[in-house]
């Protein structure tokens, strides 16, 4: 199937993390690609990937990285494509490094930042879901599904000490 979505990462040290993206998309029917892209090792891949995202098909790009966290911000540089970066938790600063170099992106190049970690690669995959839903009404609905489906389990489940 023609990927819909490029998730991408400065290091497979950062595949634990990026990988709930991944479960997420899985979980929501949306085909995509994944690859480690560094900004900072692999500069001319980085290029390479994000300005011919479009022309491959690619409509989203979930970009995680971690510490000087770079590549969410050079690929939006390099493409129209909506960039969801995800702040990868790093050993010296726990990520909050990851979360600022993502986040404070000047004026004019847009990444839409996520959470540090887990719950960040798992919204990635949520939000690219609903952006592709826009126009897709099978991805639409799986979304949907997914909403009900947790807030129905939070219901069936109202006491906090049950296992
Ligand atoms: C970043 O540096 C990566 O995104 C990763 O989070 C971090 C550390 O990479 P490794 O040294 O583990 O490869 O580029």
């Amino acid at each position: 199937m023609q990927p819909q979505v490029g998730l991408i990462m400065g290091s497979k040290s950062d595949w634990p993390t990026m990988e709930h993206a991944a479960n997420m998309l899985e979980k929501l029917g949306v085909a995509y690609e994944t690859r480690v892209v560094s900004a900072h090792r692999t500069p001319d891949l980085l290029f390479e990937y994000a300005r011919t995202a479009a022309e491959r098909g690619i409509q989203v790009i979930i970009a995680g990285a971690g510490g000087a966290a770079h590549l969410p911000g050079m690929v939006a540089s390099q493409t129209a494509l909506p960039v969801l970066g995800v702040p990868v938790q790093s050993k010296a600063l726990n990520g909050l490094d990851s979360l600022l170099s993502i986040a404070q992106m000047p004026g004019g190049v847009a990444v839409g930042t996520l959470a540090i970690g887990k719950a960040g690669a798992t919204n990635a995959g949520l939000l690219a879901g609903q952006i592709l839903g826009l126009n897709n009404a099978s991805i639409r609905e799986a979304v949907e599904q997914f909403r009900n489906d947790q807030t129905q389990a939070v219901l069936d489940n109202p006491d906090p000490r049950a296992e």
